[in-house]
């Protein structure tokens, strides 16, 4: 007799229909029948983390390298953990499938108290708590909804790039369940609002003959785009100067004619602070104007000077439009816009040089960025955890097809460790390097055991200054100081009797040189180099940065 198709069998078909080739999982008692199912149809391989925050990170990371990414977790316990991770995902508009065993069919609505739950046996609210952070929430109660259901959350998860969620109840995983149709419809884009999408392109075409001076500003959430060759190919048409804002390093080819740097109000490259609020049309495209981002709401273009392209509607000179996708716009726009040369004419960028330190004098966080930027060529990605490495990735130098890893929006320090891994191994032909302070690091630091575990070669640069520097420049207190540890020692305890990982401390420029010349010949796990920098010695534009932020969040209750 054959084995019945089922439940699990369809989920694990489609990832691979998607184009996953892994997924990532906590196994426990909720979802063990469903991991067993996506083993068995086997169209994604199944890789471990050490917890579920950690797996929803790793997916969030592969995502980025990879289009889409989906993880596995027990009910609650499990879920509940791994929530944070997937508002990451949806703050940074990546679509991650979140999927979750749930409560056996017979034991829902039956009074019956479960563990792994807060105690009652309405077993509902896991799927309300993540229903704030998806784009769709899917309970499936029997296997002849199952399809439907899975379908309709990959789907919208793909078409909104957002997360989704999937419950399945753990009886439910193996049940028999009809075979997937073709994956065409998943896969597709909604067709455009034709009406909408023209009278948009012709709203920006009057936006850009109507100002003399036109700028890009190009943000983070381009990344949906899966290409940066839409972007290029509306700058050439426009011939304008494009800046790029913090979020969105590497989104734009710093070798290309037209860049100008990064737009950051009062700490951008030299010259794009003026460039972009001197400027009388900013097409800003999907950009996230935060406190972060306009330096404590200072620096955002006002709205008569600015179109903003979003992901689904588009603003200018007062009139919205929606029912097409950011990438149909700029297609559109690319063959219609008229041409603004002048800004790349009058302005140009020149990177600023990262000074460079002696060899043998205490390692500097200018030698450590120097030393990382000379690493990068245009097949990396460097992953910058939120701190100082946001500050000392922004100012580095990048070669055509470079790639920075930023989770500006989120914030969630510890991300980036587990984010790191899962970009690689979406994308292990890469070299991919990661910049992450003590602090963060002490969040999610287990889970450089999976880069020894499936030996995958990152190379880490773990920032050892001894505390919350961003946060002692924001506002200082005790709170700020953390105990310290022997990071680099730590690998020895995580390569156990068979990794591969390798420690090493950088005291020095040359000891760095040297430990980058040996993670250079590992090819075999991670290499994890602690750089010893002194507290106060951090890039100025964190220090500037630093306290317009400060002040704005010091702002006293406005009186009514
Ligand atoms: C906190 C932040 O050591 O980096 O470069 O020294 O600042 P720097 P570290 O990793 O320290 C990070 C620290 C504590 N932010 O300065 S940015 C508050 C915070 C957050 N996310 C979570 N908890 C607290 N961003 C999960």
């Amino acid at each position: 007799m054959t084995k019945p198709y089922t439940v699990g069998h369809y989920l694990s078909e489609r990832l691979g229909q998607i184009g996953l080739k892994d997924h990532f999982a906590v196994a426990g008692d909720f979802n063990l029948v469903l991991l067993d199912q996506l083993l068995e149809e086997g169209s994604t391989k199944q890789l471990y983390s050490c917890n579920e925050l950690n797996c929803g990170y790793t997916a969030e990371g592969y995502a980025r390298a990879n289009g889409a990414a989906a993880l596995v977790v027990t009910f609650n316990v499990g879920a509940l953990s791994a929530i944070n991770a997937i508002g990451s995902a949806y703050a940074e508009s990546l679509p991650v499938i979140f999927v979750s065993g749930g409560p056996n069919t017979n034991d829902q609505g039956s009074g019956h108290i479960l563990h792994h739950t807060i105690g009652n046996s309405n077993y509902g609210y896991q799927a309300e708590m993540f229903r704030q952070v998806t784009c769709a929430t899917e309970v499936i109660l029997s296997a002849e909804n199952a399809p439907a259901q899975i379908d309709h959350a990959i789907r919208t998860a793909l078409r909104m790039r957002k997360p989704c969620y999937i419950e399945i109840p753990c009886n439910l995983a193996s049940a028999e369940c009809v075979r997937p149709g073709p994956v065409g419809a998943l896969l597709a884009e909604t067709t455009p609002d034709k009406v909408s999408l023209d009278a948009a392109v012709k709203a920006a075409c009057t936006f850009i003959e109507t100002r003399k001076n036109i700028v890009i500003l190009v943000g983070s959430r381009v990344r949906t785009l899966g290409s940066l060759e839409p972007i290029v190919a509306l700058a050439d048409r426009i011939g304008c100067a494009v800046t790029v804002m913090a979020a969105a390093k590497s989104f734009f080819p710093e070798g290309h004619k037209a860049f100008r740097g990064v737009y950051w109000g009062e700490v951008s490259s030299p010259g794009a602070q003026e460039l972009v609020e001197k400027a009388d049309g900013v097409i800003c495209l999907a950009p996230i104007f935060n406190d972060y981002a306009t330096v404590g709401w200072q620096s955002k273009p006002p709205a008569s000077q600015a179109l903003i392209a979003d992901l689904v509607e588009v603003t200018v000179d007062g009139k919205s439009f929606a029912g097409f996708h950011l990438g149909a716009f700029i297609a559109a726009l690319s063959e219609k816009a008229p041409s603004r040369p002048a800004t790349v004419e009058n302005t140009t960028y020149t990177p600023v040089k990262i000074p460079e330190t002696a060899p043998t004098v205490p390692l500097t966080n200018d030698e450590m960025a120097r030393q990382i930027n000379a690493m990068i060529d245009g097949n990396t990605t460097i992953t910058a955890e939120t701190g100082d490495s946001w500050f000392n990735a922004v100012r580095m130098h990048l070669p055509s097809g470079a790639r920075v890893e930023t989770e500006m929006q989120w914030g969630s320090i510890g991300w980036s460790v587990p984010a790191a891994l899962g970009n690689a191994i979406g994308s292990p032909d890469r070299q991919h390097l990661l910049m992450v302070g003590d602090g963060s690091f002490q969040l999610t630091a287990q889970e450089v055991a999976q880069m020894i575990r499936y030996e995958v070669p990152v190379t880490v640069f773990l920032v050892n200054n001894r505390g919350y520097v961003i946060e002692i420049k924001i506002h200082d207190g005790p709170y700020n100081y953390i105990k310290n540890w022997d990071y680099a020692g730590l690998i020895k305890a995580f390569n156990a009797e068979d990794g591969h990982g390798l420690g090493l401390h950088a005291r020095t420029g040359a000891e760095l040189a040297d430990a980058i010349a040996k993670a250079k010949a590992n090819k075999k796990g991670p290499t994890f180099i602690e750089c010893h920098i002194a507290t106060e010695d951090c890039t100025d534009t964190l220090v500037q940065w630093g306290k317009k932020v400060a002040k704005a969040n010091s702002r006293p209750p406005q009186k009514n």
